[in-house]
């Protein structure tokens, strides 16, 4: 796997992590020409035996390879440690979720997002290979892609800093297939075995563009949504400190469709009411979004919108506190009983 290179406009930084170039200029392999160092302007990939005093490296009994996606146990680890946002990221299969995960792991390696700014990463693997899936993808016709397997969350990790707050939190950015979501329609039990949710500071339910631009499916994507966060309710998994995000997706075709565009525009903002109206006790806040992560078309900027959906998910959170008790992952109905009370604090 190739060490992703950061492109034209990128910050000064090093993927040696001994390297001091940012801050003084100075090469540790001693190049005077930093285009010639080959650890200069990359990301800086986090391997577990380079951060001895590390909140991952101090666990105890886990063993992760480095640089891939972190378990429900692992994430918890981060979360017990340091300021973490964590951030459910939810939809039907082929909402654009693991393109929304790989559009922002996109627009870090161009440099800051608005504000916020990358400083490293747990996960950086799986990013690249979201961000290559995703693109690869997205040159296709066929919306085929390397499916999120069934049955786990996977939660991408970011250390990232925000200069307008002076926060430097981890950012978790909780994955799972689309079909496990819908299915708690039926079952709305499943939703206790997705640990992603009781702990999530925003509630991200992604709306895909392309269907709503379909006149026989628009009704349903609406539905599936309205029935989704109330199967979460109804299995007790959201709580009051929650932020929800609703983020209609591929904004390109959106606006590329000129009969149905503006109808599913007005659509998408008539099912937002409707999510206020119905669940506006039940969050902190509802916002609405629409992005263009991996957009097909020059209807919208490659990751248009990300921006202000990534100020939202920056936001101090009130805190859910994982307790110490580890339990096997694939015990998550046991799991949940054992999640504590939120601690309520934090932005109302
Ligand atoms: N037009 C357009 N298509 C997108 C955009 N983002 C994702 N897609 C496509 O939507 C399909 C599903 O995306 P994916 O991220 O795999 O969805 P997931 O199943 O929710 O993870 C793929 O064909 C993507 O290329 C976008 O911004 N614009
Ligand atoms: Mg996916």
């Amino acid at each position: 796997m190739e060490t992703p290179a950061l492109k034209d406009g990128a910050a000064d930084r090093c993927s040696n992590p001994d390297c001091r170039v940012a801050q003084d200029g100075r090469c540790i392999e001693g190049f005077g020409n930093k285009a010639e160092c080959p650890q200069f302007g990359k990301l800086q990939i986090v391997q577990m035996k380079d951060v001895a005093d590390s909140s991952l490296a101090s666990m105890h009994g886990v063993a992760m390879p480095a640089s891939t996606t972190l378990t429900v146990e692992e994430a918890d680890n981060v979360i017990k440690k340091r300021e973490a946002r964590v951030i459910a990221i939810t939809g039907p299969f082929d909402a654009g979720k693991t393109s929304l995960i790989a559009g922002l792991y996109d627009l870090f390696n161009l440099g800051p997002v608005g504000s916020v700014a990358f400083g490293q990463s747990y996960s950086l693997q799986a990013f690249e290979e979201a961000a290559h899936d995703s693109r690869a993808t997205s040159r296709r016709e066929s919306p085929e892609t390397n499916r999120t397997p069934r049955g786990e969350v996977r939660f991408y990790h970011f250390e990232l800093f925000d200069s307008s707050t002076g926060a430097s939190p981890s950012v978790l950015l909780g994955d799972r297939a689309g079909e496990e979501y819908l299915e708690t329609r039926s079952n709305t039990d499943l939703a206790k075995g997705f640990p992603e949710l009781p702990r999530a500071d925003v509630l991200t339910i992604l709306i895909d563009g392309q269907r709503m631009l379909d006149a026989g499916q628009r009704h349903n994507v609406r539905s599936e949504a309205r029935q989704t966060i109330q199967a979460f309710v109804e299995a007790d998994v959201v709580r009051d400190t929650q932020c929800l995000a609703v983020v209609l997706t591929k904004l390109d075709a959106v606006r590329k469709s000129e009969d149905s565009g503006s109808q599913a525009m007005h659509d998408f903002a008539i099912l937002v009411e409707k999510l206020r109206s119905t669940f506006g006790m039940r969050f902190t806040a509802i916002e609405s979004f629409a992005v263009a992560a991996q957009p097909k078309s020059d209807g919208a900027k490659q990751g248009e919108g990300l921006e202000k959906l990534l100020a939202y998910w920056m936001m101090e959170p009130r805190r859910y506190q994982p307790t110490q008790v580890t339990v096997e992952s694939t015990q998550t109905d046991r799991y949940f009983a054992l999640l504590p009370i939120p601690q309520v604090g934090g932005i109302k």
